[in-house]
């Protein structure tokens, strides 16, 4: 198909993850590793707030939850991880060397470590340590979800922070390989300011991330918990089963949302990427202001999704 490869990703971030992915695609690799590989970058970098230079949890931990899923149903996740640079990669492990999906806090860690992860020092970075000062100021001591619209800042996402770190904290992807197989993954530090102990949608297999070769593959970001309650992901791979196109499949999971919501809806950002199995791509946001990348034969591009409050 002369559309393959391609790779899909969430957020501004997108750019520099969609091109470790593409030096997988680009020479014939597996969907399964761009992802992991792609996500890795974002994982490990200072300027995102995804992986151990995140945003803190209320009590100033960072604790990360990630997803994988391959061409065959098989899936791993990891949720409330703390001290390990990759959590996409112990997702990854829990995929290939656990009868199990889902591994959490102290036990994933342990897991982690057995397999030869490095335990990382306890450690926020000096950004998430400005942001957690700032935030601690204030601190209704209660989950702050959504920090973009806290206070009188516009809901206008992604919101810059005042010290200039972008406020969203995950990133998503779906890739195809020139053999037509799809793999996603999803990796993030979750809402910041959040409650210990937290977990998110982007662990939760058929929320933040979702995947069947037959059909295509979703990645959510945004509020994770109004994402668990429609089974997002999967969702929105459902409805490209029923024939519609990722971007209108990704539309449809965010006006259910929206419905379920009501007037709150304004209160919150949610996103949908999307990938179907025809090679075509598509997102949709509940907000405006949410990007996405794509890598193809024909280069990096990036947009403005559509969305639907407006
Ligand atoms: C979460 N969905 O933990 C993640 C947060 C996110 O941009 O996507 N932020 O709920």
């Amino acid at each position: 198909k002369k559309n393959l490869p391609i790779v899909i990703s969430t957020w501004d971030a997108g750019i520099e993850a969609n091109k470790a992915a593409w030096d997988v695609l680009s020479h014939n690799g597996r969907a399964l590793d761009a992802v992991e590989k792609g996500v890795m970058v974002t994982e490990a970098s200072n300027s995102c707030c995804v992986g151990l230079n995140g945003n803190p949890d209320r009590d100033g931990i960072v604790t990360l939850d990630a997803s994988i899923m391959d061409e065959n149903f098989n899936c791993g996740g990891v949720a409330d991880l703390k001290r390990i640079k990759h959590p996409i990669s112990v997702a990854r492990r829990v995929m290939e060397k656990t009868p199990h999906v889902l591994l959490v806090g102290e036990g994933a860690q342990q897991f982690a470590v057995a397999e030869g992860f490095t335990l990382e020092p306890e450690y926020l970075s000096p950004k998430a340590t400005q942001n957690y000062q700032k935030w601690l100021k204030k601190s209704e001591y209660k989950p702050v979800i959504n920090v973009e619209n806290k206070g009188d800042t516009p809901i206008a996402v992604p919101a810059k922070m005042p010290d200039g770190s972008w406020n969203h904290d995950t990133i998503g992807m779906i890739a195809m390989d020139i053999t037509g197989n799809l793999s996603g993954s999803c990796t993030t530090s979750g809402m910041a300011f959040k409650m210990h102990g937290r977990v998110g949608d982007s662990p939760i297999i058929g929320a933040g991330l979702y995947v069947d070769n037959e059909v295509g593959g979703c990645a959510a970001t945004g509020q994770g918990e109004d994402v668990i309650r429609i089974g997002g992901a999967a969702i929105v791979v459902e409805f490209m089963r029923m024939g519609l196109s990722p971007r209108a499949a990704c539309k449809k999971a965010i006006e259910r949302i929206a419905s379920v919501k009501k007037e709150k809806a304004k209160d919150i950002q949610v996103a949908f990427v999307a990938l179907a199995k025809d090679g075509t791509v598509g997102a949709y946001a509940l907000q405006k202001g949410f990007t996405y990348a794509v890598t193809t034969n024909e280069g990096a591009k990036f947009f403005n999704a559509h969305y639907h409050l407006k």
